[in-house]
This record gives C-alpha cells, sequence and structure tokens, in this order.
C-alpha cells in the first residue's frame, strides 16, 4: 500500500517538474522577443492620450452669455433675457471653417465660469432653453452633429467653476450638479477626444445670490475618480484636460512651446510648464491654448483676427514643438463666426498646405548609419522613415545612440523644414541633433542649431532658424540629420522635407 501511495506522490512530483519547466520554457520563449523591439523608455503614453495628440491642431469656439454681454468672465447673475441668437447656432459653420483651416477637430465651449449652459440640461435653470427663445438650445448635440458629419474631432468646455450655482463650493455642487453635467455631455456623439476642464477654479460670484467668495481645493474638490469613470465609460478616448490630468498646459495663451519640450512631467503640474521635464515620471504631453483674434477668449466688437503669419507661427511653435494647439476662434452674436475670421482661417489652412503639404521625402533616397538587427515580423530599416506608415520605424541596436540618417534626391530641390516624429509609443528619447545640408552632396552645412533638441511626437526644424520669415529656402541635394544624444536608442517613424 505504502508502495503504491509513493509511487502515486513520485508520479505527481515528476508531472510536477514537468509542467514548471514547460511553463519556465514557454516564459523564456516570451522574453526571447522575436521581433527584436527595443524596450521602452518610461513613462509611456496611454492609447487615449496618443489618439488625442494625433489631433495636433484644433479648433476652440468660445460661445456663451458672454458672446451677448461683452464680459470675459459673467458673474454669474446675468439675465436669460441677454441670450438672444436669432436662430440656432451655427455648429456647422463652425466646423467647416475648423476643417478649411487645416484643423483636425475642435473644442466648443458649453458652459464657461458663469455657469450658463447651452444644453438643455436637467442640472440647472441656469440654461439656454430657459431664455424665452422660440427654438430649443442644443450646442453640443449639434456640435457633435456637424462635425461627425464632416469627419472632424470634437470635445467640450466645461467649467468646473460656476459662479451661478448656490451649490458650488459644497459636496452637492460635485455630487449634484457638476459630475451630472460631464455625464450629460458624454451623451453627444460617438468619439470625444477632449473634455476641457477650466484651471479657474472658486473666486467670487453670485452663487445662487449669495454674493459671496468661495474657494475649493481644486485636486480633491471634483471627485476626480468618478468625473474620470463614468466619462471614460462613455467615451473611452476622450482625454481630461485639467482636472483630470491627462494632458498639461504648456504654460502661456500665447502660442508657443518651450523649443525644449518634454511630453513627460513629475506631477499633475497646473502651473506653466513649457518645457516638460526629462526625467519626469508621468506622460503629462503639452497644449497650448491660444487666440485667433486680437481681443478676448470671447467675440467682442470691433475684434479682428489675428495676421496669417502670426498664426503660422503659433502653428510651428506648438505642433512643430511636441504640443498640440488649440486655437480660439468665437463666434459673434448672429450665432455664427465672423466673415473675416472664416476668411483667414480658410488662408491660414491654405497656408499649411502651401508651406507643409508636399513631403520630398517621400521621393528621397534615405540611408542610415546604424539600423537595428531584424526581428522575425519587423525591420527598423531607414526606409521605413518615409513609407507614409506611423508604424514601422527606424531604430539603432540598443548600445547605438549617435546615428545619422540621410536623405538625397537625383535632382536638387528648395526646402524650408524638415519634420521628425519620434515612435512615442516606446517613449520620447531624442535629446539633441543636428540638421545639414548639401547643395552637392559632400560638403555639409549645419542649421538651426540653436534648435534641434527635443524631438517627441513630431518636430518641426524651419531650416532658416525663423518661425516667421519663410525666407527662399535652400537649394538641396542631400539632408543629414545626425541624433547626437538619447535616452536611450532612437527611434523615429516618420522623417518629412518640406
Ligand atoms: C481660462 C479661462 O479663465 C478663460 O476665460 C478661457 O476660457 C481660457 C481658455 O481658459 O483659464
Amino acid at each position: 500500500m505504502r508502495k503504491i501511495y509513493s509511487s502515486l506522490l513520485m508520479l505527481a512530483l515528476s508531472s510536477f517538474s514537468l509542467e514548471t519547466m514547460a511553463q519556465g520554457n514557454l516564459i523564456s520563449q516570451t522574453l526571447e522577443n522575436p521581433d527584436n523591439e527595443p524596450a521602452p523608455v518610461f513613462p509611456v503614453p496611454s492609447a487615449r492620450q496618443l489618439a488625442w495628440q494625433e489631433t495636433e491642431f484644433y479648433a476652440f469656439f468660445h460661445y456663451g452669455m458672454n458672446t451677448y454681454t461683452g464680459k470675459e468672465w459673467g458673474y454669474g447673475n446675468e439675465s436669460l433675457s441677454t441670450f438672444r441668437p436669432p436662430k440656432h447656432p451655427n455648429c456647422e459653420q463652425w466646423v467647416q471653417a475648423a476643417k478649411d483651416a487645416g484643423m483636425k477637430g475642435g473644442i466648443a465651449v458649453v458652459k464657461h465660469h458663469d455657469g450658463f449652459c447651452l444644453w438643455p440640461t436637467k442640472t440647472t435653470e441656469h440654461n439656454a432653453n430657459n431664455c424665452g427663445l422660440s427654438f430649443e438650445v442644443n450646442v453640443p448635440k449639434a456640435y457633435a452633429e456637424a462635425s461627425e458629419k464632416l469627419g472632424m474631432k470634437y470635445g467640450f468646455y466645461i467649467s468646473p467653476w460656476d459662479r451661478n450655482s448656490a451649490h458650488y463650493g459644497k459636496d452637492t455642487y460635485v455630487k449634484e450638479v457638476f459630475l451630472k453635467q460631464a455625464s450629460e455631455l458624454a451623451e453627444y456623439g460617438h468619439d470625444q477626444f477632449e473634455m476641457w476642464f477650466d484651471g479657474a477654479n472658486g473666486g467670487d460670484g453670485y452663487y445662487g445670490g449669495a454674493n459671496e467668495v468661495r474657494n475649493i481645493d481644486a485636486s480633491t474638490y471634483y471627485d476626480v475618480p468618478n468625473l474620470a469613470d463614468s466619462i471614460h465609460k462613455m467615451q473611452p478616448n476622450c482625454v481630461m484636460w485639467g482636472v483630470g490630468d491627462e494632458a498639461r498646459w504648456i504654460g502661456n495663451e500665447a502660442g508657443w512651446a518651450g523649443v525644449t519640450n518634454w511630453s513627460p512631467e513629475y506631477k499633475p503640474a497646473r502651473g506653466p510648464n513649457e518645457n516638460g521635464n526629462e526625467n519626469g515620471w508621468r506622460w503629462f504631453p503639452g497644449e497650448s491654448d491660444a487666440k485667433g483674434t486680437n481681443m478676448g477668449w470671447f467675440w467682442h466688437a470691433g475684434e479682428s483676427p489675428r495676421s496669417l503669419n502670426e498664426l503660422f507661427k503659433f502653428y510651428l511653435e506648438t505642433v512643430g514643438r511636441n504640443a498640440t494647439l488649440i486655437l480660439n476662434f468665437p463666434p459673434d452674436q448672429s450665432g455664427e463666426l465672423p466673415k473675416a475670421t472664416v476668411t483667414r482661417m480658410k488662408e491660414l489652412g491654405q497656408l499649411l498646405k502651401e508651406r507643409l503639404g508636399t513631403d520630398l521625402a517621400l521621393d528621397a533616397k534615405i540611408e542610415a548609419s546604424e539600423t537595428r538587427k531584424a526581428g522575425a515580423k519587423r525591420t527598423y530599416v531607414a526606409t521605413n522613415l518615409n513609407d507614409n506608415d506611423k508604424d514601422t520605424y527606424w531604430a539603432t541596436d540598443d548600445d547605438v545612440i549617435e546615428s545619422t540618417i540621410t536623405l538625397s534626391w537625383d535632382a536638387p530641390k528648395t526646402v524650408h523644414y524638415v519634420a521628425l516624429m519620434e515612435y512615442i509609443k516606446k517613449g520620447q528619447r531624442i535629446k539633441s541633433f543636428t540638421i545639414e545640408t548639401s547643395q552637392d552632396g559632400t560638403n555639409w552645412t549645419p542649421r538651426a542649431t540653436d534648435q534641434c533638441t527635443t524631438v517627441g511626437y513630431k518636430r518641426i526644424i524651419p531650416l532658416n532658424g525663423s518661425t516667421t520669415e519663410y525666407g527662399n529656402g535652400y537649394s538641396v541635394k542631400a539632408i543629414r540629420i545626425t541624433i547626437n544624444d538619447s535616452k536611450a536608442c532612437p527611434l523615429l517613424h516618420t522623417v518629412s522635407v518640406f
């Protein structure tokens, strides 16, 4: 009997060890990395942050009670009869103008600090549907529908600070008003890309007639875990800007990001940060908000759009510096964008096409001094850089950083800009690079030497070093990019030349 038990025990032990060995094998096979992919350099973006970053350039539409009072920050006691659009605001006109400007989407302000809501909300009487208008007002619905129709991304700005609500500053505001408003908005459309929760949080206001100062601690007051949860259940790709901490304020409202701009950052920093932090431990990419007109965020009589050159500069200094650009164009009291705005937006779209629309790298011969050893199903060759595919990338071996990429053409090309894009799924890496141009393919001249630091999602280098002077460009037969320093082996998925 004992013998039977001991042989059973032996059998059990041997099958155990066989199984463990098999598991061990399995693990080591997984770790083998058959594609020889480089290890990530943390932090890395979430899928949602990555999709958000690809929106690059989008509109901001400030419209609401302030449009009719001439204020920038309503106190919250504005009479409902002041809101007087002659017909439903023409959201399709806004979105079409954004599309013509070369933008990929936009964000509509549907509740500013005055607490006035532009949709039939159940949360407050202070909304556009109690103004005695002969039509229903539902801006988020109209805006989402217009965006979906025109193939544009869309999102909403909802001010956490509410100077109208009697509840503001108390728990009831967060539970009964703010979270519900955010959930109501998450119902509109199918794929919101961003909710902007403004950083202005508390101060004086009407507050249901109390007319006092109410301050809150924004880091705890808004119940962010529940807020994020309810939004993401409905809109999984919606980045929560501001409260929510999925994208950071670039630190100015003047349309520029730092020449060096890291997406990593240390903490939920709401303060200015034009540069990010090389050693930051969380992915916190920069968004730059700027006014496309010469007065406020809201429409004001006598305003005009900024010059084309200024707007183009904003673009180069934000999208071209690893940030997104949200550019504001306010609709006026008719609920439409003024003619001059529409014209300027169209001109901007044309200029972007003219200057950054034809990628000369696509028909260049491209070579690299270093190439990572190929894996079973992946190569890291230089031709991945101009194959129009963001999922293939060029890389070097793990211990190799210094490397060059050379583009050349049979006939000379006139060039103004070089754009680089890192494969940020595996982290932002490059710290410094050099760009040189050559007229004959033999003698090289360095360009824009003071600007070639970080790359990130996208970096556009004006070869003459200027974001305001387009100049005549350079006639070249070749361009050489040298990676000088990087946190780990550099990974680029696209090089473009314009
Ligand atoms: C700021 C707000 O206080 C302004 O009114 C505007 O909405 C701007 C975009 O954000 O913080």
